[in-house]
């Protein structure tokens, strides 16, 4: 299923008149404050953030999974529900695999499929969390960090497969995220198991082409419950500056303790030039893998706000590869997509109209309470308009979701693909 230019003309006809009229007001008040509305549209335009292959079908937990149907059930049909996403909403424009679970047949016509729906190859991630069929050893106990010397290489191996198969699609970027770690006081020791960890990551690091990333995500719990080998951003770090230059720090909202301040571990990060990649998501207690945005927008704002002061104040910084990790059971995987993709856009665009230099000076008078109105007043303006504005000049719809709908999409998909079809991986 491709949904065609005509079709997104019909659906913007429909929302024309009421979108230039909320346009006109936003512009002519945001114009009067100094602020170049054209140049906000264009970045928000520019902003692209990759879908992760896993989250297409209906997510789900170790409790159960409830179909949507018409789910995509090989990578061509995931990349062709990217490629829905993306002609809505022109702001993703890339996927992110998931080895094994996404090995091309054919890389040639892969790479067509992706070409002709204008998507990109973003990082890939290795899997060294499940046993794959036929493996030789178990990641029962560990994979990188393991106590076993023929299990680390093993690892070590499928992670240097990974890049071999990202670097024929153009992926730059290999994303590892490692279960690694213990359930009970005594079942690892501590420094053995970072030390494997550094040691392994070294050896996949030897074989990253020049121009990649190696970006690596830490989690403080799940599904180890007592210790995780690589539990937070100090760890990430240290393992990233063991490797060297073209390692980093990946930041996933979910994998934090409860009122972490993420968006200072991301200002400082990107201060060091470490922070590479980000993982958008939203919980209430975990690694809930919720909608971005859908539980503390405003957080997500704040976060927003140090990412934009870090992308024009730190050079050093190296452009993040962004994308969303998120996974449930009771939304169309890609309404639940196309609202994430809006909350992030509303964020980075409530979060460019925070005058950094009246913050500036506001901090430098040390005057709390105008710092605080600065920053809300930029959260408080519905910035909607904006992003549609930023749709409509990159061919896509003005109110993706609403058009989603009325063109019938999952019923299509369905009749494409039948009711049964389900997903592979998680
Ligand atoms: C796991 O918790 C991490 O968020 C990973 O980034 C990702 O969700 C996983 O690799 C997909 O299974
Ligand atoms: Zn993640
Ligand atoms: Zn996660
Ligand atoms: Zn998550």
């Amino acid at each position: 299923m491709k949904i065609q230019e005509e079709q997104i003309q019909i659906e913007n006809q429909k929302d024309l008149a009421s979108h230039v009229e909320s346009l006109d007001f936003l512009s002519n008040k945001l114009t009067k404050q100094n602020y170049d509305v054209n140049a906000i549209i264009s970045k928000l335009a520019d902003f692209q953030v990759a879908i992760p292959s896993w989250a297409l079908g209906a997510g789900g937990t170790r409790f159960g999974r409830f179909s949507y149907f018409g789910e995509p059930s090989n990578l061509e049909q995931k990349i062709e529900d990217v490629g829905i996403i993306h002609s809505l909403t022109k702001t993703a424009g890339a996927v992110s695999l998931h080895i094994p679970w996404d090995v091309p047949e054919d890389y040639t016509a892969i790479k067509e499929v992706a070409n002709s729906l204008d998507i990109k190859f973003d990082a890939v991630n290795s899997n060294t969390f499940q046993d794959q069929k036929n493996a030789k050893e178990s990641y029962k106990y560990g994979s990188l960090s393991n106590v076993s010397q023929a299990v680390r290489e093993q690892a070590i191996q499928h992670n240097l497969d990974v890049i071999n198969i990202g670097n024929k699609l153009g992926s730059k970027a290999l994303t590892v995220w490692l279960a690694d770690g213990s359930c009970f006081p005594g079942q690892n020791n501590f420094q053995t198991a970072f030390q494997n960890t550094q040691d392994s990551l070294i050896d996949i690091y030897k074989g990253l082409p020049q121009d990649w990333k190696m970006l690596i995500e830490y989690k403080p719990y799940e599904p180890n419950f007592y210790s995780t080998v690589i539990q937070d951003w100090g760890a990430s770090l240290m393992l990233a500056n063991g490797c060297g230059d073209k390692a980093y720090t990946l930041v996933d909202l979910g994998h934090h303790l409860p009122n972490s301040n993420i968006e200072q571990i991301v200002s400082i990060l990107q201060l060091k030039g470490k922070l590479g990649g980000f993982h958008f998501n939203d919980s209430k207690y975990g690694d809930d893998d919720l909608t971005a945005g859908s539980i503390k927008p405003y957080a997500l704002f704040l976060i927003f706000n140090e990412l934009v002061y870090g992308m024009k104040n730190n050079p050093q910084n190296p452009d993040l590869a962004w994308m969303i990790d998120a996974s449930h059971n009771v939304k169309d995987p890609l309404e639940d997509l196309i609202q994430s993709l809006e909350a992030i856009q509303e964020s980075y665009a409530k979060a460019l109209l925070v005058d950094q230099d009246a913050l500036k000076a506001a901090q430098l008078d040390n005057d709390v309470v105008k710092c605080q109105e600065i920053l809300q007043g930029a959260f408080r303006t519905d910035v909607r308009p904006l992003l549609e504005k930023a749709r409509l000049l990159s061919g896509g719809v003005l109110n993706p979701i609403k058009a989603y709908r009325s063109l019938d999409v999952r019923e299509g998909l369905i009749r494409e693909r039948g009711k049964n079809t389900i997903a592979t991986g998680l």
